[in-house]
């Protein structure tokens, strides 16, 4: 089963918008596996964004990341990581389509409220950087899975 990994920027978290995010993806029926409000170390950030190194927007980014509390998700389901993108919408919010998170509640590009991994690679890799082993909880099934296996 694929996994994704999914960040509530602290922005989000400072306008209350967690729970509304959030159910965004449960009710697609992805189950959560790892969940976990954070204030990531300058370092940590950095491993997370390290294509990003050197950019111009970089610094803010960082700074951005490192402002407050943010909401760590791991995210498990079937071809979860391009189904939570295209919930997620595109990077600038300008271009996003109306109805993805990114269209629906931001306005510009350095504040857009939510991160989601871009490949299966780098799911596993970023949960591998957010997550200790012993906080992603995958084996128990929720409705969306027993649904699906009832039919196969
Ligand atoms: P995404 O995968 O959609 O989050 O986009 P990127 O990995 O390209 O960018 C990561 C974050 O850097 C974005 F969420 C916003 C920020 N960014 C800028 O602020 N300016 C840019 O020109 C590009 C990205």
């Amino acid at each position: 089963m694929e996994k994704t990994f999914v960040a509530i920027k602290p922005d989000g978290v400072k306008r209350a918008l967690v729970g509304e995010l959030i159910n965004r993806f449960e009710r697609k029926g992805y189950k959560i596996i790892g969940l976990k409000l954070i204030i990531p170390t300058q370092e940590l950030v950095k491993e997370h964004y390290k294509e990003h190194i050197g950019k111009p927007f970089y610094p803010r980014l960082l700074k951005y990341f490192t402002s407050g509390p943010l909401v760590a998700v791991a995210l498990e389901g079937i071809n979860v990581v391009s189904g939570v993108r295209q919930i997620v919408g595109a990077t600038n919010p300008d271009k996003a389509e109306v109805g993805t998170i990114r269209a629906d509640y931001s306005q510009v590009m350095e504040q857009n409220i939510v991160h989601a991994s871009d490949s299966v690679e780098s799911g596993l890799r970023e949960i591998g950087i957010w997550f200790k082993q012993e906080e992603i909880f995958e084996n128990w099934k929720n409705l969306s899975q027993i649904l699906i296996e009832e039919m196969q």
